[in-house]
């Protein structure tokens, strides 16, 4: 592409306006290296055999697949010696990771779930990383599971990378939400989608329709009404989309917007809800909010919870920020 911007020269002139620091570049350009490589990992497929179940459950009771520890551990050798980061936490590890004894200490803590929608892997369906950075608290050399407790709002910079027909990266670094194309034949992320801005208003909804009948009631009446199409209260015809990973929702949300909802429904009330608020919902609500979209549980912004625990669930709703607000009256009414 003539006059094509990498995610290399965006850093760098976001170094040079004094908004991001040399760390967060590093931490970043060594962050992407380990998407590239999950990238070419899951296009290799069957092929390098990383297809199917490892065997073992996560922290989450879930069943692993092979790519979640491929991915995880990639994301791991691929930070733990830089010295930008002083721990990281990921939805595969049950407490912080902490760094080897001798590998030097940083400034940032990351935070990821190295391959969202991973049960969409045997079949081929997009998956995706998604990441989170903060602050490490000032003088911890080996931070623990409460030194990752910071709300959204506190983010240095998010971001998700989408293993689909292309391999893209939208970045927050808290100044607009930005899209990027990797170019395998430079190894290159570029510039494709500056400044995303979702449109304020959608007539397409992306919900699990499966757990209808454990859903709230303000989420029964919004889907409900959205059913209804032209001839109900909304006086138009809507679209459904369910992809089972976030990352594919809320990239075409960032494009042509829409609504995401994974919200509280009877059966999960207990764990909190289904999506992860330190490496799935926080990091996601700050690429959306930034992007002009909006955030909730349907009862507060999610960036502005206190996380209690480094696997803290909570209710999603986010997208298109009209919609996103309906829905948030709709609790309130209710
Ligand atoms: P369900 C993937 O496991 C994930 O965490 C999100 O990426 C996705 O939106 C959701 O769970 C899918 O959940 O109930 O459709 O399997």
């Amino acid at each position: 592409m003539a006059n094509a911007i990498s995610l290399k020269q965006y850093l760098a002139d976001e170094l040079r306006k004094g908004n991001i620091d040399a760390d967060l570049v590093g931490l970043l350009s060594d962050t992407m290296t380990a998407c590239k490589q999950i990238s070419y990992d899951l296009s290799q497929g069957a092929l390098m055999g990383i297809l199917g179940m490892a065997g073992s459950e996560n922290v989450q009771g879930e069943d692993q697949k092979k790519m979640d520890i491929i991915s995880n551990d990639v994301m791991i050798e691929a930070n733990n010696r830089s010295g930008y980061v002083s721990g990281m936490a990921s939805e595969e590890e049950e407490t912080a990771y902490t760094l080897p004894s001798d590998a030097p200490r940083g400034k940032y803590m990351l935070l990821f779930d190295p391959l969202d929608g991973s049960s969409n892997i045997d079949v081929n369906i997009s998956v995706g990383t998604i990441f989170s950075i903060l602050n490490s608290p000032e003088g911890v050399e080996n931070p623990t599971d409460k030194d990752f407790l910071q709300p959204g709002t506190t983010q240095v910079a998010a971001g998700a990378v989408v293993y689909g027909q292309s391999t893209l990266l939208v970045l927050t670094l808290g100044n607009g939400s930005h899209g990027f194309t990797l170019d395998r034949n430079i190894g290159e992320f570029i510039l494709t989608q500056p400044d995303i801005q979702i449109p304020a208003d959608t007539r397409e909804f992306a919900i699990n329709a499966s757990n209808q009948r454990f859903w709230e009631a303000p989420v029964q009446r919004y889907v409900d009404e959205c059913l209804q199409g032209a001839e109900g209260p909304r006086g138009e015809n809507f679209n459904m989309r369910w992809v089972a990973s976030m990352v594919a929702e809320v990239y075409r949300i960032l494009t042509r917007g829409g609504v995401f909802l994974y919200p509280m429904d009877e059966k999960m009330r207990a764990q909190g809800g289904k999506l992860r608020i330190m490496y799935e919902a926080n990091p996601m609500g700050f690429i959306v909010e930034q992007a002009g979209g909006a955030c909730s549980t349907g009862r507060e912004r999610i960036m502005e919870i206190q996380p209690t625990g480094l696997h803290m669930r909570v209710p999603v709703i986010l997208g298109s920020k009209n919609e996103v607000e309906r829905i948030i009256s709709y609790h309130k009414d209710a």
